[in-house]
């Protein structure tokens, strides 16, 4: 049932449908360890019938950009707006949520949303999703599939472009402060292997060192955490003496980062030439790390966008009025910088604005 509609149900087959909610409480074990569900299942189907049930299957808890993702679901998709948000916590391990998604059938939502771990695995899961005839909407990272009528949408970000523009950053910086390219010396702090973001990120990476002649010294996972990154600079420090530049694919290992740079006695900032270790970062979602820009301690933020819940919204309320949604689409994203060295990057010939972090910018992000 390519792209069309769940029609709405009988209350015989509701009815169907809370005995076999019940039922599977008896035969079903979830195993989906920590789970939040902002609604319990046996509530499913009771209250309001017009109610929208949607089954969310969020990957984790890893970082602030997954805490404001789910976030922007729950504010989202409110009791008052008419919906039931069901939510599995996967904890970082495809399985539980490959569980959590045929607990969602089981429970015959109106939707599944997905934000899957990593890209591949997905096919199986998702052909039982359609042989249920429930729509899957993908969110942030994508599921590849050799069949793309397996899912109806995915929202999120483009995450090569994201590179491509922290590259040209990086580029352009190092040509205005006289710096040689082969000068630079890389490491790059990967997210969660597999992950779009992680290859997407990685991607664009690799390709401007070979386009620039750039020292890429070492790529090692740090799976998104803060605690993963501190561990892996802390080591790459012991292993190299010339570090000049952390590429780290997200915020929250630009924190760990920091943390073991300064630990290890040497000194975060842009200044390269005087001997700084320069942090760059992707997400830019809080407070904090805006602030890191204003005082020189991340030198380059990419902006990853994870308000994703009113565009999930829009697909869903297309999908209601019987119309068939985009297939992709894409959230808008800022670069950010810690000075004006830099006041635009070009990336296939288009320009982006960088944005120099200041005390009133700060001020007007929440
Ligand atoms: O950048 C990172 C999170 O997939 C865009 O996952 C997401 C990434 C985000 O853990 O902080």
């Amino acid at each position: 049932m390519k792209g069309i509609k769940k029609t709405r149900r009988s209350m015989a087959s509701r009815l169907v449908a809370v005995f076999s909610v019940l039922l599977s409480a008896f035969t079903l074990t979830t195993g989906c360890g920590n789970t939040t569900t902002a609604a319990t299942s046996q509530d499913t189907e009771s209250q309001d019938s017009k109610q929208i049930v949607i089954g969310f299957s969020q990957l984790g808890a890893e970082s602030d950009w997954r805490s404001a993702n789910t976030e922007s679901m729950k504010s989202t998709f409110t009791a008052d707006q008419g919906y039931k948000l069901l939510i599995e916590d996967g904890q970082q391990q495809q399985a539980n949520q490959i569980m959590a998604i045929r607990k969602f059938i089981q429970q015959d939502v109106d939707y599944i949303v997905l934000a899957p771990v990593t890209e591949t695995g997905w096919e199986t899961v998702l052909e039982e999703a359609r042989s249920a005839n429930i729509p899957v909407i993908v969110i942030d990272r994508q599921v590849a599939v050799s069949d793309p009528t397996l899912f109806n949408s995915w929202v999120g970000s483009d995450f090569e472009l994201e590179a491509k523009k922290a590259t040209a950053w990086l580029h352009q910086y190092a040509v205005a402060k006289g710096i040689a390219e082969d000068s630079l010396h890389i490491v790059n702090i990967q997210g969660t292997i597999g992950a779009s973001a992680q290859i997407g990120r990685t991607k664009g990476l690799q390709d401007a060192v070979v386009t620039y002649g750039w020292n890429l010294l070492a790529e090692v996972p740090g799976e998104f955490t803060q605690a993963k990154g501190k561990e892996a600079m802390s080591t790459l420090l012991k292993q190299y003496d010339d570090i000049n530049v952390v590429y780290c694919e997200n915020d929250n290992e630009a924190f760990g980062a920091i943390e073991a740079i300064e630990d290890a006695g040497y000194h975060v900032g842009s200044d390269i030439a005087a001997g700084d270790i320069m942090v760059m970062s992707f997400d830019g979602v809080n407070k904090e790390v805006l602030s890191y820009l204003l005082q020189d301690k991340i030198s380059y933020v990419g902006e990853c966008n994870p308000n994703q819940g009113p565009k999930v919204q829009n697909l869903i309320q297309t999908l209601e009025a019987g119309k068939t949604p985009d297939k992709y689409s894409y959230m808008e994203e800022h670069a950010f910088a810690h000075d004006a060295t830099v006041p635009s990057v070009e990336v296939d010939g288009q320009m982006y604005p960088v944005t120099v972090m200041t005390k009133d910018k700060l001020k007007e992000y929440k």
